[in-house]
């Protein structure tokens, strides 16, 4: 572990650095600093030597070149343990540099801004920083190189404890991070510039697409035991990747997916909501004045598919519902916080995942979803498809009550969160019945009506949500046997005008939102 005598610290994000370098300074480390960082530190009244100063040549071209001279990519790149490298360094006069500590231009801040030029952009393109810790990283074995400020504490409490050294291990894991941090930087930079019109103006989606995500942990397995999985978080600072586990089994591949399902579903609700999924599809999903009515409903919108179920919550978890939940066999429960109370009651049950998801966590958020397909990837845009009343039209001669309306718009909510093909039956913001996955639309009709009658649920006056339209009548009649009083649909079809009749034969008020959610 080699002392630490000469370091060169060159920041953007200059957070912290006047601390971190005085602790250097406090072990009588020589430190080198380009033009603002060394004002900076001297404003703090520490020592610097400027890099212009120390290789002789100045900071030229409005500051593109400052850092890029021999004396410091030699002082970063030279073997330590090699004779013939620090023969050529002596004779050149480079001396080693032992920590680079460097934080890159602001790219990503800078095009994120509306107004941001190309000229800005490309400005803002760092070419002297990740060459520094591109060399110092490759020179792991004799340089520390830092890119994140989170580190410092790190690199100062290990140089404590050896006397001015940093150990090998740590050593290799800054430098794993620099390169993944100027991957992520040129990928960044790739990713704008393909995204050019040659008019200046931006495409949403670039011609070619470099993507950085970072593990967050390995998994026992995938979808299937048979599969190696793990889990990689895209750095947003939301969603599940966000949420926190109190307590439980590890979470695996399945219930992270069905976790997501189920916040994503009842994070489309203002009112106290709960959902139980199962499969990645709702199995219940229920509003009420509290969590505790909301679950207990949700849980009677199908008890027996809820058994091992994911349940998501949208309120803080209190202790009268955890007393239920704790009743139940579920896999997953999650909700924004978990109240002390709760906590306790569910500590019981030991295999239990519990996750506080948090209150700020911006679940909703707009972003990129992902489908990988075998030779490539399907890009879109998140289904951030909302309720948008404005745009409905009543297409059938009854239009609905206010309460149908209440549970079409409950219905229409849910619908978007199951598979399609998918059908929901609710009544009061309760799911009585969900058809999920079918190939045909009649199918899940069908399906939700039989898992409702089945569960003694009585469909009379029932609301019933599409995710896309009644490409035939029979889907409506099949709602309209089953005691349907209220559709909603997004409308569409070439058969409209007879899906219409249908709902007018059978008294069913019927709503077109004029946006489908398929969700495969
Ligand atoms: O313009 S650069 O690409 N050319 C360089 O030689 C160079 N050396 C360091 N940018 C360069 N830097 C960057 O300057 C660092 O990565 C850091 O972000 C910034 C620090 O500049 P200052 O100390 O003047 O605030």
């Amino acid at each position: 572990m080699g002392e630490i005598r000469r370091v060169l610290i060159s920041v953007s994000d200059k957070h912290g650095i006047v601390d971190f370098a005085r602790r250097l300074a406090d072990f009588g480390i020589e430190i080198l600093s380009t033009g603002g960082t060394a004002t900076a530190l001297r404003a703090a009244g520490l020592k610097v030597q400027e890099v212009g100063d120390y290789t002789g040549f100045p900071e030229l071209l409005e500051g593109r070149l400052k850092t890029l001279h021999p004396k410091i990519h030699g002082g970063l790149l030279g073997k330590r343990g090699e004779a013939g490298h620090l023969r050529q360094m002596a004779e050149h006069d480079i001396p080693p540099i032992d920590l680079l500590c460097v934080n890159l231009y602001p790219f990503a801040q800078t095009i994120a801004r509306p107004d941001c030029s190309l000229a800005e952009a490309v400005e803002n393109i760092d070419i002297g920083g990740p060459t520094m810790l591109r060399a110092a990283a490759k020179n792991w074995e004799g340089v520390t190189v830092l890119v994140d400020p989170d580190d410092y504490a790190l690199v100062l409490r290990e140089m404590e404890q050896s006397g001015g050294g940093v150990g090998a291990a740590t050593r290799f894991a800054l430098a794993r991070k620099v390169f993944a941090h100027t991957a992520q930087y040129d990928g960044a930079i790739a990713n704008y510039l393909s995204s050019l019109r040659p008019d200046g103006t931006r495409e949403t989606f670039p011609e070619t697409l470099s993507l950085h995500f970072s593990k967050v942990q390995d998994l026992r397995y995938g979808e299937n035991p048979h599969q190696q999985a793990a889990f990689y978080s895209d750095g947003s600072g939301t969603g599940i990747a966000m949420a926190r586990q109190l307590q439980g089994k590890e979470l695996s591949y399945n219930n992270i997916a069905d976790s997501d399902a189920a916040v994503n579903l009842v994070r489309e609700f203002a009112e106290p909501a709960c959902a139980i999924v199962k499969h990645g599809n709702p199995c219940g999903v229920a509003v009420a004045m509290d969590l505790l009515g909301a679950y207990q409903r949700a849980l009677a919108g199908d008890p027996v598919s809820a058994f091992g179920g994911i349940i998501a919550c949208n309120r803080p978890l209190d202790g009268q519902t955890a007393q239920l939940v704790a009743e139940q066999f579920a896999e997953v429960v999650l909700a924004p916080e978990i109240l002390p109370e709760a906590q306790a009651i569910l500590a019981r049950k030991k295999n239990l995942r519990v996750l506080a998801f948090g209150v700020d966590n911006d679940w909703r958020g707009a972003g990129w979803d992902f489908k990988r397909v075998r030779g490539g990837l399907l890009v879109q845009d998140f289904d951030q498809g909302d309720l948008n009343e404005s745009v409905w039209r009543v297409v059938s001669e009854r239009a609905p009550t206010a309460l149908e309306h209440r549970d079409l718009a409950f219905a229409w909510r849910v619908a978007k969160h199951v598979r399609s093909n998918a059908i929901v039956y609710v009544r009061e913001g309760q799911s009585m019945g969900i058809g999920a996955g079918q190939m045909s639309r009649v199918d899940a009709a069908k399906c939700g009506a039989a898992k409702a009658l089945e569960l003694g649920f009585d469909l009379h006056g029932a609301a019933l949500a599409s995710d896309a339209f009644f490409p035939f009548r029979d889907g409506v009649d099949a709602a309209a046997a089953a005691g349907v009083k209220a559709i909603i649909q997004p409308g569409g079809s070439i058969r409209d005008e007879e899906v219409i009749a249908s709902a007018n034969e059978h008294g069913i008020a019927m709503i077109f939102t004029s946006m489908r959610h398929f969700r495969h």
